[in-house]
C-alpha cells in the first residue's frame, strides 16, 4: 500500500484530525484516486479502530477521536468524489428515538457505519416514528437503526417498526436497535431484525442485514411480535397506577422475561431507596416466585425464566449496589456448594442481600466447604449464607459440614450460618446445625440482621432454624 495511505489510516487510528487534512490534500494533488484514499486510507484505519474496540483495546474516547479524524478526511475528499461514485454498502437511516436525547452511543454507531462504507443519514436525537419513515422513503434506505438509552423510550422503537411496516416504502427496510437498556430478547419481542450491544458489532450486523435478500414479512404489517408487544404495553400502562410491589409481583406472575426485567428497572428507579424497593417490591415478588414453585404452579423452566428477568433487571443497577469493601452492615459470604452449577438462585440471593444493605462477598457456586471457610476468614465475615437450590444429596452432605468447619476455624468472630433456597427447609437447617433458615434472599436478609444484631423485624416469616 502507498505509504501515504498507511499514514492516513494511522491518523484515523490515532485520532490526529489536524494532520489528516494535509495528508489527504497532498495525496489528491498527486493524483491518487479519491475512492482509493477512502477505501485504503480512511476506512482501513476505521476497520482497525473497530477491531480494537471489539477487543477492549480502545474505548469510547479513542473511537470518538478516530471518528473525528475520519470525518475531517472525508470533508476534504467529498468534493472530489463524483456523485454516486462511492461504492457504498447501502444507506442507513439512524437516530435516537422520540423523547430520548442521549446521542453519544448513536453517534458512535453512525460513525462506525460511515467508516465501514455505509451512507448514513443521521436524524439526530428525539426522532419521531414519522421522521424515520420519511427519511427511509426519501433516501431509499435499506436499513433503519434506532438507539434508546431510557427504558421509557424503548417503546418508541416498537412504534417506529410498526410505522415502517405499515408505510408503503416500495422496498423492505430492515431494522436494527441498540442502546444500554436494549436486549436481544427485546429485539425479538418487537420484531426488530437485529440487535447489537455496541458500535463495532453493529457494523457486522448491518453488513449482514443489508447483504441478505430482502423479503416482506409474510403476514404483513403489523407482524405478530408487535401485536403481542402492543398488548403487553397496554397491560403495563394499566399497571403503572398500581403500587410498586404489586407491579413487580404481577410481572413475576406473568412469567414474561422482558416484562419482569423492565418492571425491576422501572420500579427500582422510582423507589425512594434501594432498601425500600427491596422491602416493598422485591420481597413480595420473591415470595410469589417461591410459592408458585413450591405449589407446582410452575416448573423449573418457568422458574428459570422468571429468575432471568429479575437478574437482568437487577444487573442494570449493579454498579450502584454496595460492595463488601464499603462501610456498613454485616459482611455476608453467599455461596452454593459443589454440585450446584446453575448460579441464578444464588445470584439473586446475593444481590438481594446487597439491596438490604448487607455487605456481600459472593463466593460463587460449585464450592467445597473449605473454600467457603477461606472466604469467611479472608473477608472477616459476620455470617455465611449457603444457598441450596438443587435437590442433590451430595450438596446437602457438603452443606452439613459448614457449621462444624466454621466452629473449628480460628476466627475472631462467631460467624452465623444461614441456609436459604428452595432446596432447603427449616427442618433441614436445624438438622445440619445452621443458626437460621430462610426461604429466599429477602428472608435471609432479615434472619442475618437478627442473628448479627441488626435488629430488623421478622415480619415475613424468616426465622432461626432452631427457633
Ligand atoms: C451521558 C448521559 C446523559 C446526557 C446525554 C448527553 C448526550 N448527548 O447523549 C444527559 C445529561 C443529557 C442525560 C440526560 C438524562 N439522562 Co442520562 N445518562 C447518561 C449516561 C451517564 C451515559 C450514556 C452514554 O452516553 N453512554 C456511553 C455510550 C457510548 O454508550 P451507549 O449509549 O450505551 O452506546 C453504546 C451501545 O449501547 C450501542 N448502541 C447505542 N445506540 C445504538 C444503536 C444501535 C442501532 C445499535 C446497534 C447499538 C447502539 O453502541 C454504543 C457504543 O458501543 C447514562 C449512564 C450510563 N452509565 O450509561 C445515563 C442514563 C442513560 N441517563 C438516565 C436518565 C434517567 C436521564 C434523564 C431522564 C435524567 C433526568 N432526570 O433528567 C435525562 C433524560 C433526558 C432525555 N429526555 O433523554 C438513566 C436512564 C435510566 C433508565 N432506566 O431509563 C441512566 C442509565 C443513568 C442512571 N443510572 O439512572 N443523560
Amino acid at each position: 500500500m502507498d505509504d501515504r495511505l498507511q499514514k492516513i489510516a494511522d491518523c484515523v487510528i490515532g485520532g490526529r484530525f489536524d494532520e489528516i487534512k494535509a495528508l489527504v490534500e497532498s495525496a489528491l494533488s498527486d493524483g491518487v484516486d479519491p475512492q482509493t484514499i477512502v477505501n485504503d486510507g480512511l476506512r482501513s484505519g476505521m476497520q482497525v479502530v473497530g477491531d480494537k474496540f471489539k477487543a477492549n483495546e480502545f474505548f469510547v474516547p479513542e473511537v470518538l477521536t478516530a471518528a473525528r479524524a475520519m470525518k475531517a478526511g472525508m470533508e476534504v475528499i467529498k468534493p472530489h468524489l463524483a456523485a454516486g461514485s462511492t461504492d457504498s454498502l447501502g444507506t442507513v437511516v439512524i437516530g435516537t428515538v422520540q423523547g430520548d436525547l442521549h446521542d453519544i452511543g448513536k453517534n458512535l454507531v453512525a460513525m462506525m457505519l460511515e467508516g465501514a462504507g455505509f451512507q448514513v443519514i443521521d436524524l439526530g436525537a428525539d426522532a419521531s416514528p414519522e421522521a424515520f419513515v420519511d427519511a427511509a422513503r426519501e433516501n431509499n434506505a435499506e436499513l433503519v437503526a434506532m438507539s434508546a438509552l431510557l427504558t421509557t423510550t424503548m417503546g418508541k422503537m416498537a412504534e417506529t417498526i410498526y410505522a415502517l411496516n405499515s408505510a408503503d416504502l416500495g422496498r423492505t427496510v430492515r431494522t436494527m436497535i441498540g442502546g444500554a437498556p436494549v436486549t436481544q430478547t427485546y429485539a425479538n419481542e418487537i420484531g426488530a431484525d437485529a440487535y447489537a450491544p455496541e458500535a463495532a458489532t453493529a457494523v457486522d450486523a448491518a453488513k449482514e442485514l443489508v447483504g441478505r435478500t430482502s423479503r416482506r414479512r409474510p403476514d404483513g404489517p403489523p407482524c405478530w411480535p408487535q401485536r403481542a408487544f402492543a398488548r403487553r404495553l397496554e397491560q403495563e400502562r394499566r399497571e403503572r397506577g398500581k403500587p410498586v410491589g404489586a407491579r413487580l409481583t404481577a410481572a413475576i406472575e406473568s412469567g414474561q422475561v422482558e416484562r419482569i426485567r423492565r418492571s425491576v428497572i422501572e420500579t427500582l428507579r422510582v423507589a425512594k431507596t434501594r432498601r425500600a424497593w427491596a422491602e416493598e417490591a422485591l420481597a413480595p415478588a420473591l415470595r410469589a416466585l417461591r410459592e408458585g414453585y413450591e405449589r407446582q404452579k410452575w416448573w423449573y423452566p418457568d422458574l428459570v425464566r422468571r429468575e432471568t428477568g429479575l437478574l437482568e433487571g437487577m444487573r442494570f443497577f449493579e454498579r450502584e449496589i454496595p460492595s463488601a469493601e464499603q462501610e456498613g452492615g454485616p459482611i455476608v459470604v453467599a455461596a452454593a456448594m459443589k454440585g450446584e452449577v446453575y448460579g441464578a438462585g444464588k445470584d439473586i440471593v446475593a444481590k438481594t442481600l446487597s439491596l438490604f444493605e448487607l455487605r456481600v462477598v459472593d463466593a460463587g457456586v460449585h464450592q467445597m466447604p473449605e473454600q467457603i471457610a477461606q472466604y469467611v476468614l479472608n473477608s472477616d465475615a459476620d455470617a455465611v449464607c449457603i444457598c441450596l437450590f438443587a435437590y442433590m444429596p451430595s450438596a446437602v452432605m457438603l452443606t452439613g459440614k459448614i457449621p462444624a468447619l466454621l466452629a473449628r476455624t480460628p476466627h475472631k468472630k462467631t460467624t452465623k450460618t444461614v441456609l436459604a433456597g428452595y432446596g432447603a427447609s427449616r427442618q433441614l437447617a436445624a438438622e445440619l446445625g445452621f443458626d437460621g433458615y430462610a426461604g429466599d434472599g429477602a428472608e435471609a436478609a432479615r434472619v442475618i440482621e437478627d442473628l448479627c444484631g441488626g435488629g430488623a423485624s421478622q415480619q415475613d416469616g424468616g426465622e432461626g432454624a432452631s427457633a
